[in-house]
Parts: structure tokens; C-alpha cells; sequence
């Protein structure tokens, strides 16, 4: 039986996640094949399907980039790190991310690290994180919120 079938399973997070062997442990995708053994018995660093990425991982975890090339794990979309590098994950169609959270603040990030949302600490902080600087005149600090 190939290791990846009956795979998927839901996290404590609500996230699409990896079964592990004792049936019952979800872990998240990106713990998968990263030399840190999760699982009870370690079958999210399972040789045969850690050999080949992603083509061995259960494709439910798999989230293509604008660059068919380019791939990330599905915990890695929409959490508005630009981990693909052309922000598809974040921005697009194919991600269909909702707007920002709470805890971010919407706008173009000069920071090649975020795609549309930056973390709403950098807000005020005297340094430009929008290219627009929405950040720095726009933004309330997050002590104003509840104004
Ligand atoms: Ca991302
Ligand atoms: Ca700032």
C-alpha cells in the first residue's frame, strides 16, 4: 500500500494536514520532509516519499505555483509570507486568500518578504513598509483599534 493514501486529515489549526501512522496524530504539511522527524513513528520523513518532492506527497498538500516549478506546502498559502517568490500563494485566482486579517494591515509592501498584507506591527514604527507609506500615516496602532 502506497504510504501517501488515506493521507489527509484536519489539524488542531483547521488546517488541511498529514495522518501520521498511529492514525489520530495531524500535523501540519510543511513538517513533512524536513529532516525533523514529527510523527510518533516518523513516517512524515518517510524516505520514499520525502525522496522525490513533491511527487511523492499526497497532493492535497501540494500547492503549485504561478511557476509550475515552484511549489509550497498548503499550510504556506495565505498566511501572507510570499513563499512561492512571485506571491501567487498569496495573490491570484488560484490562492483565492480572503483579505487581511486583523493583525495585518492591507496595502503594496515594499518588502519582497510580504505580497499584500503586512504585519500590523510594523505600522508606526518610523520606517516604510507601503509603498504608498499607509503604514507610517494611514495605519491606527494597534492600541487605537477599539476606539
Ligand atoms: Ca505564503
Ligand atoms: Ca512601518
Amino acid at each position: 500500500m502506497s504510504p501517501v493514501v488515506g493521507r489527509i486529515c484536519r489539524t488542531e489549526d483547521n488546517v488541511t494536514g498529514f495522518l501520521c501512522d498511529d492514525r489520530v496524530t495531524c500535523i501540519p504539511p510543511s513538517d513533512l520532509c524536513n529532516g525533523v522527524v514529527t510523527c510518533p513513528k516518523g513516517a512524515d520523513e518517510d524516505t520514499h516519499m520525502c525522496s522525490d518532492l513533491p511527487n511523492n506527497l499526497p497532493g492535497g498538500l501540494v500547492f503549485r505555483c504561478g511557476n509550475p516549478q515552484f511549489w509550497v506546502f498548503t499550510d504556506k498559502k495565505c498566511n501572507n509570507f510570499n513563499d512561492c517568490g512571485d506571491c501567487s500563494d498569496e495573490i491570484g485566482p488560484y490562492a483565492g486568500c480572503a483579505p487581511c486579517g486583523v493583525d495585518w494591515w492591507s496595502c503594496i509592501p515594499v518588502d519582497f518578504q510580504y505580497c499584500s498584507c503586512i504585519p500590523r506591527g510594523l505600522c508606526r514604527d518610523g520606517r516604510q513598509h507601503c509603498y504608498d507609506w499607509s503604514d507610517e500615516y494611514t495605519c491606527p496602532q494597534k492600541f487605537n483599534l477599539l476606539d
